[in-house]
């Protein structure tokens, strides 16, 4: 009955698979995944398609999902003359942003899906939530992709907008919450420039930042277990 996190898989099923191998979850343990499971990656859609025959992965949403879900609906449709034609400046620059960030492995995947998994895969991307509050072993966690954008301690969580939660990082300089713990993903720690091991899962002033940049170079994906506070990592990405 453990519950464990990742985050920013990005594609990379084999990182997935190892990290699944070494946690041995079991089918009463629950694995969250905050987000950013597509782009970047070689195989993303092939991880999405693993996790939704997963009953005990929840997966919430990452900036990348957000982008994807702004385009994969038309996408679905056939790219005929006067579908293309049809398409707005919306549209357009939407799928301009996407494609800034990496999103050609999660099409080459999509695209080569019947028509009834593409509409599978879409429902499913459509249904991550957008956060969880949970609460292990008597400790508090509030799980989120990236961040708290415009911060105010009395802020309800359904006043955040979905752009404040999937894109506006956090600042892991700054304590949020004396009582919770703000378990996030999107910022690679290797990034942070307070984190004292690059690379490796970040916990200061009640933060837990577990992405370890496992679609970079000498990346990796890490997992935490909030039961015991255990942390895992796979190989390094070559
Ligand atoms: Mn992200």
């Amino acid at each position: 009955m453990a519950t464990y996190v990742i985050s920013d898989v990005h594609g990379r099923y084999d990182k997935f698979t190892e990290m699944l191998d070494i946690i041995d979850l079991k089918d009463d343990d629950t694995l969250y995944i905050l987000g950013d499971v597509l782009d970047r990656g070689p195989e993303p859609i092939k991880v999405i398609l693993k996790i939704m025959e997963m009953p005990n992965v929840i997966m919430l949403r990452g900036n990348h999902e957000e982008m994807a879900m702004k385009c994969l609906p038309t996408l679905v449709e056939e790219l005929t003359e006067s579908m293309i034609s049809s398409l707005n400046d919306i549209f357009i620059n939407d799928f301009m942003i996407w494609t800034t960030n990496g999103n050609q492995p999660t099409l080459d995947g999509f695209y080569v899906l019947d028509k009834d998994t593409k509409n599978k895969v879409l429902e499913y991307i459509g249904s991550t939530i957008l956060y969880k509050s949970l609460t292990v072993g008597g400790n508090e966690y509030l799980l989120v992709h990236a961040g708290l954008g415009n911060f105010s301690p009395d802020k309800l969580m359904e006043e955040y907008t979905v752009n404040e939660l999937v894109w506006d990082r956090a600042d892991y300089e700054k304590q949020y919450f004396d009582d919770k713990f703000l378990v996030t993903g999107h910022t690679p720690t290797q990034t942070i420039d307070c984190c004292e091991n690059p690379g490796y899962i970040y916990r200061s002033k009640n933060h837990i930042a577990i992405d370890c940049g496992a679609c970079f170079k000498t990346g990796r994906l890490a997992a935490i277990c909030l039961d015991t506070g255990e942390e895992f990592y796979t190989s390094e990405t070559e």
